[in-house]
Formats: structure tokens, C-alpha cells, sequence
């Protein structure tokens, strides 16, 4: 048995990887993003998960890597390929070192030819191959910066990929058409660079010949990825206003116990119905009523300075309310956490509303 799930940078195209055992929680990310550290960390608790490490594939020219901001947040330990040349890891890996997670593991072997440093992680019953760039869907990493090699890439590939069951699932770092998986068995038929029919030279050949671009974040991101994503200036990215909590489902939650302590530092928006805030539930001392529908058209005069709690009976219409304000501008808004529902059950005050 295992957790397994794939997620999506749509900046980058990038493919992070959340891998867990799911008897001790323990979990490895593989190729986290920056920018989706907040998205990632809420998975990991949502799934009452811990994460023991991140992994790099390699020191990516396109992303910067959450290793360290995962570190933060997490106490994850953060492992890199000894060969990377990256600094301020945790764990060096070398070939055919184990990553171990409560009772599972990953292998890294030594994949070199798109950069130096590149790894692929096998899991222990080799059901699964995480690539990063060296083998993609139909496709495989470039060759013309970071030490590229086409020949070194070409035999990683029919040397450490290749010779996996051919069940095997194929995880790349990154697909550019939207595909997802793959396996051995199908890229040793049908990769129009690496299928088992091509020769070395006509791989060489393609290599050199791709015409690519390089990537845009590529001056940011390498020297922040040898540092393992540790910025150059540590700045606060979470807002600080109230101890929120950040949901996998992207919204910025707050408890009623820390509510109910500060209900005059906040300006408390309760999007139900008429009928419900003088209804059978009640309201929050000092809630202002705007329906959800009518937000749009009352937000002007909603204050921007001064934080938003969004109200509602369970914390639905709510989370969508904060959605609306956020993209109207407001940067300091939060749901109640289980809206009305929760705060009655908690025995908080309400005004109005009858005794349950
Ligand atoms: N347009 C992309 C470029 C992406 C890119 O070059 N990706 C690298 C992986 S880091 C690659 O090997 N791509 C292979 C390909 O596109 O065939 C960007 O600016 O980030
Ligand atoms: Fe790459």
C-alpha cells in the first residue's frame, strides 16, 4: 500500500511527486515547487501525513525548488545528488542510496546527461520510476546546458530506465502536452529519441538539433536551486494578522477560538441569507449581513486596512466569499472554519438566534 499524488506547476509544466507509507505517515516530496510550498504543506497535513524528506531529480533550470522553504515549514530534511554540486542538503545522495520512509523506499541511481547531478528515484517493488528530465513522456531533457551530454544521457536511460520491468511506471519532472504517466515498456517502444531501435548517434543527432529557447527563469533559478531554494532575503510570505491556516483547497482559514478573542480587531462579513442571520442560528456579535449575492455590489464599502472574516453557516459560501475579495483586492481575508455550525457548537456567543 502506498499514498501517492501527482501535482501540477502550471508555470513551469513541472510534476511534483507526494509519496507516502501509509501505515507510519511517513512522506517524501519529489520536486517541489516554490510557489506551491503552501499548496503542498496543506496536502501533506491534510492527509495526516509527515514529511521525512524532499528529493530533488536535479538542480532544475526552470523552477526554484521548496526544499527549504518545506524545511520551514515542515522540519522536512532536504536530499540532493552528491553529484549536483548543490549546497545546505541534509543528505548527499549517491548511487543506489536509499531514501527510506516508515517501512517504503526509494533508490536513487545515478541518471546523468541533462545535468550532471540527475537522479532516479525507483520505488522498492520498482512499480514506480520518478525520471525527473532524464526520461519524459515521449520525450527526454535537454542536452545543451548544465554539463548536457547526449551520450551520458543516452546511456542512463537504456542503462538505469530501461532495464526496469517493462510495468514499470514512468513519472517525468515535467510534461509540456498535459500527459501524465507512462511506462518502460511503452518509452522503450515508442520515445521517438530513446526507443530501443534508435542507435546512440541518431540520439546524438536530435540532441543537438532541438532548437530550444532557454528556459526564462533559468538566471533565477539555478543559483537559487544550488542553495536548495533558500532565498537571498528571508521576507514573511504568510500573512501575520491571526495564526491562519492555509487549505489544500486554497483558502485562508481562521479558528473561532481566536475569532471570538479578537472580534473588534476584524470586520466580520456574514454571507447568508436574511432569513438565517435572524434565524434559528443566530449571528456573530457585531456581523455585518452581506449576502453572498449582493457582495460584488456592497464590497466598496468593505475596508481594505482592516482584516475580513467571512461567515457563513458551514464555511462553504464563505470560503467562496474570501475567493471574491481576494481578487477584488483585499489581502487580509479568512473563513471561519466550520462557519456558524462550529461556532454554536463550541458555545460561542451569538446574538439573536434560539437556545439549541
Ligand atoms: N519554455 C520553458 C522551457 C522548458 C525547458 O527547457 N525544459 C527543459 C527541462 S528543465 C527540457 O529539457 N525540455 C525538454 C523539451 O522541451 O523537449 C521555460 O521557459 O521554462
Ligand atoms: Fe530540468
Amino acid at each position: 500500500m502506498l499514498v501517492f499524488r501527482q501535482l501540477f506547476d502550471s508555470q513551469s509544466s513541472t510534476y511534483t511527486y507526494l509519496v507516502a507509507d501509509p501505515a507510519s505517515r511517513e512522506a517524501v516530496l519529489i520536486d517541489p515547487v516554490f510557489e506551491q510550498a503552501r499548496r503542498d504543506a496543506a496536502l501533506v497535513e491534510e492527509l495526516g501525513l509527515k514529511l521525512a524528506w524532499t528529493l530533488e531529480t536535479h538542480v532544475h533550470a526552470d523552477h526554484v525548488t521548496a526544499a527549504w522553504l518545506l524545511k520551514q515549514k515542515l522540519g522536512s530534511r532536504i536530499a540532493v545528488s552528491k553529484a549536483s554540486g548543490a549546497r545546505g542538503a541534509d543528505l548527499f545522495l549517491e548511487t543506489n542510496q536509499l531514501i527510506r520512509f516508515g517501512k517504503r523506499s526509494l533508490e536513487a541511481r545515478a541518471t546523468p546527461g541533462h545535468t550532471n547531478g540527475c537522479m532516479t528515484y525507483v520505488l522498492d517493488d520498482r512499480s514506480m520510476a520518478f525520471t525527473g528530465d532524464a526520461l519524459l513522456i515521449r520525450g527526454c531533457g535537454r542536452t545543451d546546458f548544465q554539463q548536457g551530454s547526449p551520450g551520458k544521457l543516452f546511456r542512463s536511460v537504456r542503462e538505469q530506465v530501461f532495464s526496469l520491468p517493462d510495468a514499470c511506471l514512468v513519472y517525468p519532472a515535467h510534461d509540456y502536452r498535459g500527459l501524465t504517466a507512462s511506462s518502460v515498456g511503452e518509452e522503450k517502444r515508442y520515445n521517438p529519441r530513446l526507443a530501443e531501435s534508435i542507435g546512440e548517434g541518431d540520439f546524438a543527432g536530435y540532441m543537438n538539433h532541438l532548437g530550444l529557447a532557454h528556459p526564462k527563469q533559468m538566471e533565477v533559478a539555478v543559483p537559487a536551486n544550488l542553495k536548495c531554494g533558500k532565498p537571498e532575503k528571508i521576507t514573511a510570505l504568510d500573512p501575520d494578522w491571526a495564526p491562519l491556516t492555509y487549505t489544500f483547497a486554497g483558502i485562508w482559514e481562521v479558528q473561532p477560538h481566536w475569532l471570538e478573542e479578537h472580534l473588534r480587531d476584524v470586520q466580520i462579513v456574514d454571507v447568508r441569507e436574511p432569513g438565517e442571520f435572524n434565524g434559528p442560528l443566530g449571528h456573530v456579535p457585531g456581523a455585518r449581513l452581506v449576502p453572498l449575492g449582493s457582495l460584488n455590489e456592497k464590497m466598496h464599502s468593505i475596508e481594505k486596512a482592516k482584516p475580513v472574516v467571512a461567515i457563513c453557516r458551514s464555511g462553504a459560501r464563505s470560503a467562496q466569499a474570501t475567493v471574491l475579495l481576494g481578487q477584488a483586492g483585499f489581502d487580509k481575508v479568512a473563513n471561519l472554519s466550520g462557519g456558524m455550525l462550529r461556532w454554536r457548537a463550541q458555545r460561542f456567543p451569538v446574538e439573536g438566534g434560539s437556545d439549541a
